[in-house]
């Protein structure tokens, strides 16, 4: 959509005192929040104290914001060798609230919260929201999924928060979230942006308009998702859909999120959590804004899970802020690190794919890649969808179509399986794209 139910965005009242802020003043915040998160993590973490032993560094160290670069990195496996709790700066009578990340293999990551950070996180999640377009007074309807996954929480919280009427209706049961959005006439919805996909088609499929109900304002994320997806939802939808970014080790959703008046990626809310780009092979090196690598975020405010610089395995960059201009953005998330697709020496995400076949008509979003390796070679097959109503011919076309334009952009062969309209798995909340059925080494 070129126009926005909001073409002013928030109205400078409304905004927190940080959003208004100057770089200077920011930075100024934002070192002086460093301090204390450093000495905070260093005096309550063991893991913390010897990690900064072992590199020679102290939080006194710690001068300029620059200095952050001398202390080590946090990964998931810190995070995983240190279950359940030993990661927590408080007692554990101090922590109201414990979430803990899927993981696809191995232990689950497990992150506290204390009062003071849930405040802080719903006070976020709210920011963001209202930077997407959604106001108090609102009616919004939350398909993030409830339980140990931050979206659920995080996003009703912040709902709340925002003084919005929130209606928790979790991921699934997609007939219903259909009905409930028909009767209660909900202003905004909040999931992620391929089961937003799933409702808009389900609509469709029971012959009900998804233009004509009365959503105005969808806040999507928890997974990647392109500039291509955002018109799809936005045309099928007639609603202005909005990114949010974020990730439980690190908070939940709301470390970052999108404003509705330039939708040109999330704002980093810099006055509690500071973003470098690293180069994720190089001997993680820091790289100047501007260029692609790993996201590493640092909590500044966080008390009961404190995070110093932790690698997220996202790609993206760093730009400048444009609608909250002392605040940086980041690029949309391009895969996770652990997400690359790597075919005879080509790497490749799935988002690109996403790019790629939907800007071809007659092909849909609903995609799978399968990996396989028949003889000594990998392969790569993208099963995919064509839009309802196109004929064999116009799928046959769209087929070499997108194996030419995978060609062209990304530099690898794959073969296309243009399947039935209908019959690939629907998201339920973050869907799985990629299906690796190479022989385990
Ligand atoms: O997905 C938190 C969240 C919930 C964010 C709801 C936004 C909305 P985790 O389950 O820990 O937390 O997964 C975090 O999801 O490292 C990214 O790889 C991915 N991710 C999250 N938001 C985005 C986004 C939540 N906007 C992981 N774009 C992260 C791309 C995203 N990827």
């Amino acid at each position: 959509m070129t126009t926005t139910n909001n073409p002013n965005g928030a109205n400078p009242a409304q905004l927190d005192a940080a959003e208004l802020m100057g770089r200077d003043e920011l930075e100024a915040l934002q070192l002086s929040r460093l301090r204390h998160t450093l000495a905070w993590a260093y005096d309550r973490v063991p893991l913390y104290k010897l990690k900064f032993d072992g590199a020679g560094v102290q939080p006194s160290d710690l001068r300029e914001l620059g200095d952050l670069a001398k202390f080590p990195y946090t990964t998931k496996e810190d995070l995983r060798r240190e279950y359940p709790f030993g990661m927590f700066a408080v007692p554990q009578s101090e922590v109201v609230r414990i979430h803990a990340s899927s993981g696809t293999t191995g232990r689950p990551t497990v992150v506290g919260y204390t009062k003071n950070d849930l405040t802080m996180w719903a006070s976020l999640v709210a920011r963001s929201m209202r930077a997407s377009g959604v106001r108090p007074g609102m009616l919004v309807h939350n398909a993030y999924g409830y339980g140990l996954f931050t979206g659920g929480l995080g996003a009703h919280y912040g709902a709340e928060a925002l003084g919005t009427t929130v209606i928790p209706m979790s991921g699934g049961q997609t007939e219903k979230q259909i009905q409930l959005i028909l009767d209660f006439e909900p202003d905004a919805i909040m999931c992620t942006p391929t089961y937003l996909l799933t409702i808009m088609d389900a609509m469709a499929h029971q012959g009900i308009d998804p233009r004509a109900t009365s959503l105005k304002f969808a806040v999507c994320g928890a997974e990647p998702w392109t500039e291509e997806m955002r018109q799809e939802l936005e045309t099928g939808m007639g609603l202005d859909a909005c990114d949010i970014y974020g990730l439980s080790e690190v908070m939940g959703p709301g470390v970052a999120g999108e404003c509705v008046e330039t939708k040109d990626g999330n704002h980093v809310w810099e006055d509690h959590f500071i973003p470098e780009i690293i180069d994720p092979f190089d001997h993680a090196t820091v790289l100047p804004d501007g260029e692609k690598g790993e996201l590493v975020f640092t909590s500044l405010t966080k008390e009961a899970l404190p995070i110093i610089r932790y690698r997220t395995q996202d790609l993206s960059c760093l730009l400048p802020g444009t609608a909250r201009p002392a605040m940086r953005r980041m690029a949309r998330i391009s895969g996770r690190s652990d997400d690359m697709i790597i075919l005879r020496g080509v790497n490749m995400f799935p988002s690109q794919i996403e790019e790629i076949a939907l800007r071809i008509p007659a092909l849909s979003p609903h995609f799978q890649l399968e990996l396989t390796r028949p003889g000594r070679l990998d392969e790569l097959t993208i099963h995919i969808e064509p839009r309802e109503n196109t004929t064999a011919a116009d799928r046959a076309a769209a087929a070499a179509n997108l194996v030419a334009q995978v060609k062209a952009h990304i530099g690898s062969s794959c073969t296309v399986d243009v399947v039935e309209p209908g019959t690939l798995a629907r998201s339920n909340g973050k869907l799985r794209r990629i299906y690796d059925n190479r022989p385990k080494p």
